[in-house]
C-alpha cells in the first residue's frame, strides 16, 4: 500500500461541495472511521484507487459487477449504443429486448416497467400494490432496504441503519402512518398483523434474502408462508430483488427459492453498472398502469438506450455461460476458507452466505433477523475493515451490507483474501 495523499485531498474538496463528500452515505467510511479512497479505474475484480493502490473488491458498486468491472462485453454494447445517441425519451428496440429478457427468466414476472434505480422500483411497486387492491396498509420487515422511499424508511437497513437513522428525519409521520413493520422471520407478527388490519393490507414488501443489514436468510417454510397469507387475505406480496435478482441464480431469489411473488423489484445487475430500475409482475397488476390503468409512474430517462444496452450484454452473459456455478464454488471456497481462519484465531464470526452474496457478524449467537445482527461487535469489524483494506482486500465498509463475488474473481484471489482475513483476525 502507498500512500493516500490524492485520495486525501480530493475528499477534503469534496467535502467543501458536496454533503459528507460522497452522493451516497454509504460510502463514507464513517461506520468503520478514516475516510473513503477514490477509484481511478476498475476492471475485472480489482479497483485501483487515485493513488495507485489495489485491491480485490468485494462491493461491486454494490452489486451490479457480476461479470466484474468493465466487462468487455458491457463496455462494447454501452460504446455502440451511445454512438447511436445517449437519449431519445421515445420507444427505443432495447426496451423491447430487455423486457423479453426479464420476462422469460422470472416465470412471475409477465410485464415488466423500467424506471432508473431500485428505490423508484419499490416506491412504483408499493404505489401500484396500493393502487391495484385499494388498500393503504403496506407491511416492511425491520432491517430490510427499500431504497429511500419515504414510507418505506422505517426500521431501514444499508446506509439509514449504518449511521443510526433508520426512521429518517424529513418523513413526515403521515406518510408512514400505513407502514407496518415487523421482525424478518417471526410468522406470528404477521398472522397478527393480517388478524389486526382485516382487507386493509395492500401488500408485503420484502428482500426475500435480506442483505442490508448484513445477510441472513429466511428461515425454511418462511417465504411460502407469506406467499399464503397474502393470497389469502388479497393482499400482494412484492420481492425487492433488487440486490438478488440475476444474482442467486437467472431466475433470482425466487426461482431459487421456488416461491413465486405477485410483484418483483429489480435494479443493479439488470443495467450492467448503469443507472436503472424495474418492476414487473402479474398483467392484471402491470396494467394498472398509465397509460392502461389509473397508477402513475413515469420517467424521462427511464428505458434509457445506455443503461438497456448495458444490461442486455450482462444477463445474455450471464445466461450463455456457466457464472453461477462459478459463484457457487468461489462463495464455498471463501466460506470453508474464512471460518476456518476465524475458529483458528478463536474469534466468533457468524459467516452467511448464500450463492455470491455472503457476511460475517462477529457474534456467537446465530443471525436470523435485525436484532440478532445488532449483537454483532462493530468494533471488532471496522478492525477487521481496516486491516483487510491495508492488504488491499475492500469490503463494504459497514457491518450492515452484504459482500458480492464476481465471475472476475479467480479462486487465487480468494486464497488471498483468505490469507489476509487470517492475519486480520489475529490482530483483533
Ligand atoms: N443499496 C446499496 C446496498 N445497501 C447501497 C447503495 C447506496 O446506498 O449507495
Amino acid at each position: 500500500m502507498t500512500t493516500h495523499d490524492k485520495s486525501k485531498q480530493l475528499f477534503a474538496e469534496a467535502l467543501q461541495f458536496i454533503p459528507g463528500g460522497v452522493n451516497s452515505p454509504v460510502r463514507a467510511f464513517r461506520a468503520v472511521g478514516g475516510q473513503p479512497f477514490f477509484v481511478d479505474r476498475a476492471a475485472g475484480a480489482r479497483v485501483w484507487d487515485v493513488d495507485g493502490n489495489e485491491y480485490i473488491d468485494y462491493v461491486g458498486t454494490w452489486g451490479p459487477a457480476i461479470l466484474g468491472h468493465a466487462h468487455p462485453k458491457i463496455i462494447d454494447a454501452v460504446r455502440s449504443a451511445a454512438c447511436q445517441g445517449t437519449s431519445f425519451g421515445i420507444p427505443n428496440p432495447y426496451e423491447v429486448e430487455i423486457a423479453r429478457l426479464i420476462c422469460s427468466a422470472l416465470p412471475s414476472v409477465k410485464k415488466v416497467r423500467m424506471c432508473n434505480s431500485g428505490t423508484e422500483a419499490t416506491m412504483s411497486a408499493i404505489r401500484l400494490a396500493r393502487g391495484f387492491t385499494r388498500r393503504d396498509k403496506i407491511i416492511k420487515f425491520e432491517g430490510c432496504y427499500h431504497g429511500h422511499v419515504d414510507s418505506l424508511l422505517v426500521k431501514a437497513g444499508s446506509g439509514a441503519l449504518t449511521f443510526g437513522h433508520p426512521d429518517s428525519a424529513g418523513v413526515p409521520a403521515a406518510f408512514t402512518q400505513h407502514t407496518i413493520v415487523l421482525p424478518f422471520n417471526d410468522t406470528e407478527s404477521v398472522k397478527a398483523a393480517f388478524a389486526a388490519n382485516p382487507g386493509q393490507i395492500a401488500g408485503i414488501i420484502l428482500e426475500p434474502v435480506p442483505g442490508n443489514a448484513g445477510l441472513y436468510l429466511p428461515k425454511p417454510g418462511y417465504l411460502e408462508f407469506l406467499r399464503e397469507i397474502t393470497a389469502k387475505d388479497g393482499a400482494l406480496l412484492i420481492f425487492d430483488e433488487v440486490m438478488t435478482g440475476f444474482r442467486l441464480g437467472f431466475g433470482g431469489a425466487q426461482g431459487l427459492l421456488g416461491v413465486a411473488p405477485d410483484l418483483s423489484c429489480f435494479g443493479k445487475i439488470i443495467g450492467g453498472g448503469l443507472p436503472v430500475g424495474a418492476f414487473g409482475g402479474r398483467t392484471d397488476i402491470m396494467d394498472q398502469l398509465a397509460p392502461v390503468g389509473p397508477v402513475y409512474q413515469a420517467g424521462t430517462l427511464s428505458g434509457n438506450p445506455l443503461a438497456m444496452a448495458a444490461g442486455i450484454a450482462a444477463l445474455r452473459e450471464l445466461h450463455a455461460g456457466d457464472g453461477y456455478t462459478r459463484l457457487e464454488s468461489l462463495g464455498a471456497q471463501l466460506e470453508v476458507g474464512l471460518r476456518d481462519a476465524a475458529k483458528t484465531a478463536r474469534i466468533p464470526v457468524q459467516f452467511q452466505r448464500i450463492g455470491s452474496m455472503f457476511c460475517g457478524y462477529f457474534t456467537t449467537q446465530p443471525v436470523h433477523n435485525l436484532a440478532d445482527a445488532m449483537k454483532s461487535d462493530r468494533e471488532r469489524f471496522a478492525k477487521y475493515f481496516h486491516a483487510m483494506l491495508a492488504e488491499g482486500v475492500y469490503l463494504a465498509p459497514s457491518q450492515f451490507e452484504a459482500g458480492f463475488l464476481s465471475t472476475a474473481h479467480t479462486s487465487a484471489d480468494v486464497d488471498r483474501t483468505i490469507w489476509a482475513a487470517a492475519k486480520a483476525f489475529k490482530l483483533l
